[in-house]
């Protein structure tokens, strides 16, 4: 028995460890693959991006064994001392990166999060407005096959024709005319800057809660590099590894009152940030994943860092450098370019779906997903879009230059997308490109 005071928990790589060959060679050796796929491929998910070291080494730390149900000070459980201390350090570091009042950091993911806002704000049957998901939205933002269209009234809202961005003037006579009492205002797939001021404006003027989804974009907002929405909207949610380079996980920050308390709820009914938290222990989840909210509060601690600024400036300029590259390449993006990290190829008049396409440049190690466009005529399996993000590519030190070359690599597939001899041949060009750089989070070669 290891009675040493550092062990197994203080190994500074927390995957890849040599207990993990000897008890599991299946899994061991299953993520030595998907090491090896990471370091030779270009990853371009929107969503994605290599959490640091410490932040994986507290994801696999001994906090993934208590149990913790409740919230700081008031547990179900005994011995929560010491998470009682994380939680709060976690919750105090957010309201400090975010300006807001009140943060919950349990939620499991961004989908159980804006369904804890539902549930704390509406009643099965209401209605709400959001940007649907050939638009650039989410799930969660009504669409049919999703909880928040079966259980809500669904009202879209859409983008303007010529811009493809929101249209607010629109957006503004549908909620006249609906009067939902939730509009969201956030997405997936929307290469551009939310205007939040526009859109609390229209939520006020029909005594709507308007909620900002920001599951992409919380570190470009951490970054001062896309505005901070807290002082425009009642709720924000977020997922926890995206830009902001955290945990797989989720938060909720919000205001402590409501200003529709006494419209849409009894007054003996709790405050927001009250009502929140019980939306999200105990009305769905149970106990909240300590090692989790552990490494949150590592990547909040990382993102305070003034590096952090530079990292999210350079992932806009990523973005933006890409998208140029491309356009001259003669691709169309939907919206014509991007303001954030993310860019969207628009292949309706293109011979393959994007699936297609998707197929094709993830044999050349170029991994990407495949994405509705707006006004897409292709099957939501298949699709007419490439999205394309620069949040992973710039935590491995990519700047404008690569940024170049991947359009280079990306035409190069597109253009022959039968020839597989030209997918191997950008693929060994990929591993070779990548080699320069290391990747956060795993060990030194
Ligand atoms: N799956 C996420 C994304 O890729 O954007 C959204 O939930």
């Amino acid at each position: 028995m290891d009675n040493s005071a550092g062990g197994a928990i203080t190994q500074p790589d927390t995957y890849g460890r040599p207990h993990l060959a000897a008890v599991d060679c299946r899994v061991h050796e299953l993520l030595l693959r998907q090491e090896r796929q990471e370091r030779t491929t270009l990853k371009l998910i929107a969503s994605e991006n290599f959490a640091s070291s410490a932040v994986l080494e507290a994801t696999g730390s001994i906090f993934t064994n208590k149990y913790a149900e409740g919230y700081p000070g008031a547990r179900y459980y005994a011995g929560n001392e010491i998470v009682d201390e994380l939680e709060n350090l976690a919750i105090e570091r957010l309201k400090a990166l975010f300006g807001c009042e009140h943060a919950n950091v349990q939620p499991y993911s961004g989908s159980p999060a804006n369904q804890a806002i539902y549930r704390a704000l509406l009643s099965p049957g209401d209605k709400m407005m959001g940007l649907p998901l050939p638009s650039g939205g989410h799930l969660t933002h009504g669409w049919a096959v999703n909880f928040s269209g079966t259980d809500y009234q669904r009202i879209p809202y859409g983008l303007h024709e010529k811009t493809q961005q929101i249209d607010h003037d629109r957006l503004r006579e549908t909620a006249k005319r609906e009067r939902p009492k939730l509009i969201w205002v956030g997405g997936t797939a929307y290469p551009r800057i939310f205007d939040y001021a526009a859109m609390a404006e229209i939520a006020s003027e029909v005594n709507s809660y308007l909620v900002a989804d920001i599951a992409h974009i919380s570190g470009l907002i951490v970054a001062g590099v896309h505005p901070n929405p807290v002082h425009h909207c009642d709720v924000v949610s977020s997922t926890s590894h995206k830009s902001i380079r955290g945990p797989r996980g989720g938060f909720i920050l919000s205001r402590n009152e409501d200003r529709y308390q006494a419209l849409y709820h009894s007054k003996n009914n709790h405050n927001l940030a009250k009502r929140i938290d019980r939306a999200v222990f105990p009305l769905l989840q149970g106990g909240p994943h300590m090692n989790t909210i552990a490494a949150l509060a590592v990547a909040l601690h990382e993102a305070a860092n003034p590096s952090f600024r530079v990292y999210g400036q350079q992932i806009v300029k990523n973005a933006k450098a890409l998208a140029q590259a491309l356009l001259e390449r003669g691709y169309d993006l939907v919206t014509g370019g991007t303001d954030n990290h993310m860019l969207i190829l628009d292949l309706r008049d293109r011979p393959l779906s994007g699936k297609a396409y998707a197929e094709r440049l993830s044999q050349a190690g170029i991994i990407t997903n495949f994405n509705m466009v707006p006004g897409d005529w292709r099957h939501p399996a298949l699709t007419s879009g490439i999205r394309l993000g620069t949040p992973a590519v710039t935590s491995v030190g990519m700047g404008e230059a690569e940024m170049v070359q991947i359009a280079a690599f990306i035409d190069l597939v597109c253009r022959q997308p039968d020839d597989p001899d030209v997918h191997a041949c950008v693929r060994r060009d990929v591993a070779d490109f990548c080699a320069a750089f290391d990747v956060p989070g795993m060990p030194d070669r």
